[in-house]
């Protein structure tokens, strides 16, 4: 990854319903193509993909802390993600800023972008930003909240999140498994 911007992990066309039920899709699109005509750029079926994103800090992981936040590396992380997402045939966009408008940004922009389902770690945001939240509650992308520590065994100021309630789920304490977990969830979830 680099600091601040996007890096596209993988490139590959979602290939939407698989087996019986890509028979059926197969026969219901070919039914509307003759009636709609040829395809437009409208009636085209949007690429779909997953955003991870990471919030503050999270560029310092395998280098500081390893009692709290392991060994491993974003990059190291992200690269996992990245060949879960592969072998799924869908395509990952991860990034990370330390910067909380870049963030909102990043979160504003997937909805153009064919986000069906975000996984995110805000960092140190999880406990004060309005903002991030505010921007996924205006898209309306379904996400699910990562914490790599149990962020309830710690200081009581990290145990509220501005997320949580408006989540799919939390994951929280099971290091970077919990980005794996809260991946296979969303990748069945836009299946
Ligand atoms: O447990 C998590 O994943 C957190 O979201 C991490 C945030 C913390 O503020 C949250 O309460 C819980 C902090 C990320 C800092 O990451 C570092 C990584 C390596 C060294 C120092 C900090």
């Amino acid at each position: 990854h680099s600091v601040g911007a996007p890096s596209r992990l993988t490139f590959q066309d979602y290939p939407g319903n698989s087996g019986q039920s890509a028979a059926i899709y197969g026969k219901l699109a070919h039914m509307n193509a003759k009636k709609a005509g040829p395809k437009t750029a409208k009636n085209a079926k949007k690429k779909r993909c997953i955003l991870i994103l990471h919030g503050p800090n999270l560029n310092l992981l395998g280098q500081r802390e390893p009692g709290i936040y392991g060994h491993e590396t974003l990059t190291d992380i992200n690269a996992s993600l990245a060949s879960q997402a592969k072998a799924a045939s869908v395509e990952l966009i991860a990034f990370q800023s330390n910067h909380e408008g870049d963030l909102v940004d990043r979160i504003q922009a997937a909805r153009n972008e064919g986000v069906a389902f975000i996984v995110l770690n805000p960092g140190g945001y999880t406990h004060t930003s309005i903002a991030l939240r505010d921007a996924l509650a205006a898209v309306a992308i379904p996400f699910v909240e990562v914490h790599l520590s149990n962020i309830h065994a710690r200081e009581p100021f990290r145990r509220h999140s501005y997320f949580s309630d408006i989540a799919a789920g939390v994951i929280c304490g099971l290091g970077s498994h919990g980005y794996r977990l809260a991946l296979d969830f969303a990748l069945n979830r836009i299946r």
